[in-house]
């Protein structure tokens, strides 16, 4: 069998590769990723069994070929990051959304499984301190311009299903953090400004809650999903891993052994969602999902840890990365 990851280079679908590459013998990878500032071949490296093709989603030329000699295609390519899409909108609209429909048609055209890899930020911002989580059929609210892009991807997935039958699941996952996750996102921001000397740098006053989970657990349930899950239905992927981004920032401090209050806080981010919560019920009775990292602690310090080994992967990143910070203000 043949798998079709796109945005295989990145931080969650370079996980999903090595997740299927260690546990699944019978499949070979072909993994297309444009290579963009989030890419990184090295996340594949020493991995047999897969083929990395450079290419961007949106070329038809590249997408269509690569889908016709493979059995699934699951989708993670994405400009991800909210900040960024904030600064320019333009590639999370021409990449994310136009991307996700030439994969589509591409699928509906040669009759292949496709699964794409959405998130929580579709719903929305949920109210701190109440008592609601995200459910699968929750109206669509999102804030920023990644993720209406998102938003939108998802609404083209559910139409190519019902108006075309192409074969098609969604998965809505939460926050993750782990190894291979670029330096700007939180949780490696915090732990290699440590590493540098720099204090974290929280934004506003670090009281938005996002629901955390291990990247290992989000690529073991995708895989249960792609290969169970029913065709047309919403998944929602978390770990009940509400935490604010206080509390997130203090743990990391406490870990490298510092004062946990010492913390910078810095200019809030433009429409900044409050909560995220997901309610993984229909994934746990439907498919028997379990996760494994359910102590949030133990999965950091392993991430700090990996952190700290793999320094040549993270660092020709880094001081690009917080000079675009410190240009916004961040
Ligand atoms: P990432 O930015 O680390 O990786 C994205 C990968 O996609 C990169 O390798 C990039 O080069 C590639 N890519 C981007 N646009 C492309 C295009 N047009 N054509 C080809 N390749 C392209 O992101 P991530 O954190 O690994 O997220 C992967 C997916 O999971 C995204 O779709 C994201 O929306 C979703 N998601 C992420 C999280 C999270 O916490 N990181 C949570 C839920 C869902
Ligand atoms: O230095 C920082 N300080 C800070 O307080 C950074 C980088 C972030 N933050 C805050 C903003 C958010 O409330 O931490 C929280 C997490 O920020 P990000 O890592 O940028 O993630 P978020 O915006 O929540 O989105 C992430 O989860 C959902 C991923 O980037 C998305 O791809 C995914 O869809």
């Amino acid at each position: 069998m043949k798998v079709l990851v796109a945005g295989g280079a990145g931080f969650i679908g370079a996980n999903f590769v090595r997740y299927l590459i260690r546990s699944r013998p019978d499949i070979d990878v072909v993994v297309l990723d444009k290579l963009g500032y989030a890419g990184n071949p090295e996340s594949l490296a020493g991995l047999d069994r897969v083929q990395l093709v450079v290419g961007r989603i949106e070329d038809r030329d590249v997408v269509f070929p690569l889908v016709e000699q493979c059995d699934i295609v699951v989708n993670f390519a994405a400009e991800s990051h909210n900040d960024r899409s904030l600064n320019d909108p333009a590639p999370f609209i021409y990449g994310n959304i136009v991307g996700c429909y030439v994969l589509l048609e591409a699928a509906r055209t040669y009759g292949i499984r496709f699964h794409h890899v959405s998130t929580d930020e579709v719903y929305g911002s949920l109210t701190i301190g109440e008592n609601r989580r995200f459910q699968p059929d929750d109206a669509y609210r999102p804030s920023s311009p990644y993720s209406a892009s998102k938003a939108a991807c998802d609404h083209l997935v559910r139409a190519w299903v019902r108006s075309f039958g192409v074969a098609a699941t969604i998965s809505v996952c939460s926050n993750n953090y782990g190894p291979y996750q670029h330096v700007e996102k939180f949780i490696p921001r915090t732990v290699t400004n440590l590493i540098d000397g720099i204090r974290p740098r929280v934004y506003g006053s670090g009281a938005q809650v996002r629901d955390w989970i291990h990247v290992q657990d989000h690529v073991q349930a995708l895989c249960e999903i792609v290969e169970r899950g029913r065709i047309g239905q919403t998944y929602l992927i978390g770990v009940d891993g509400e935490l604010s981004n206080l509390q997130v920032a203090r743990m990391i401090l406490e870990e490298f052994g510092h004062d946990p209050d010492d913390i910078d806080y810095v200019a809030d981010r433009p429409g900044h969602d409050q909560r995220y919560a997901i309610d993984n019920s229909l994934l746990v009775s439907e498919l028997g999902w379990t996760p494994l990292y359910t102590d949030f602690r133990a999965g950091l310090r392993e991430t700090i840890a990996w952190y700290r080994d793999h320094e040549d992967w993270w660092r020709p990143q880094k001081e690009a990365t917080e000079a675009a910070y410190y240009r916004h203000g961040h």
